[in-house]
């Protein structure tokens, strides 16, 4: 898909803040740092329109960018950044979490998971709370340039290996790095394909 405008919108404190649920929205969560701004920047080709940062805890708000005037990638704050007092995350955590579950025109969440490090148990605890409330979502596994091929297929294989043990499927799983871009066009003919879907839907309704 080709991106032809990418605009930012609107930092929004909570959901009822948020822009108008008027068109298909995909939003972008994980851990702090890593690399949510990033991936949307790549996507967009775009270096600066999400705010990123080497120290994490960036973003903390629920950012939205209207994409070629029809639809949102969203930028969410990271979960688990422990220099964040435990009473902050836990607003953090809510205000997410209440967006994501209440969202309607939020298509998929796109899970990004750092693919340097082994399985951590909050992400492992945010899948399955999206599961739970049932929500679309696909995993990405960021700064696959960081690694050797052989350490993360090592550390993407055990987190396959954790879910499985509770899902009977895996969703989506892309694989990204915002230096060579892998992962862009694999990510952007997806959404493609659910926006087309979605046009379909409403017409149907
Ligand atoms: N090498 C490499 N660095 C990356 C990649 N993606 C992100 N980074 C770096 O990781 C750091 C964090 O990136 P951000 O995009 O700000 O991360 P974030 O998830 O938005 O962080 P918060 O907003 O703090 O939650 C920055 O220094 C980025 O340059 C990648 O694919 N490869
Ligand atoms: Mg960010």
């Amino acid at each position: 898909m080709l991106i032809r405008k990418a605009e930012f919108v609107k930092s929004s404190p909570a959901l009822k803040d948020c822009p108008k649920p008027d068109r298909p929205e995909y939003a972008f969560i994980g851990r702090s740092n890593v690399g949510k701004s990033s991936l949307i920047n790549m996507l967009c080709s775009h270096g600066s329109l999400a705010k990123t940062s080497a120290t994490p805890g960036k973003t903390r708000l629920i950012n939205h960018f209207s994409i070629n005037g029809s639809w949102y990638l969203v930028d969410l704050p990271g979960y688990g950044y422990a220099k964040v007092s435990k009473s902050m995350l836990r607003e953090f955590d809510r205000t997410i979490i209440h967006y994501i579950g209440k969202r309607d025109s939020l298509c998929y969440v796109f899970v990004l998971i750092d693919s340097r490090i082994p399985p951590q148990a909050i992400d492992l605890e945010f899948i399955n709370t999206l599961g739970s409330l049932q929500i679309p979502l696909t995993l990405v596994f960021t700064k696959i340039d960081k690694t050797t091929q052989r350490e993360r297929n090592s550390h993407i294989q055990a987190l396959k290996d954790k879910l499985l043990e509770t899902w009977e499927e895996l969703p989506p799983c892309f694989y990204t790095s915002t230096i060579t871009r892998s992962g862009r066009e694999e990510i952007l003919d997806f959404i493609e394909e659910c926006n087309r879907e979605e046009a379909v839907q409403n017409k149907e309704a």
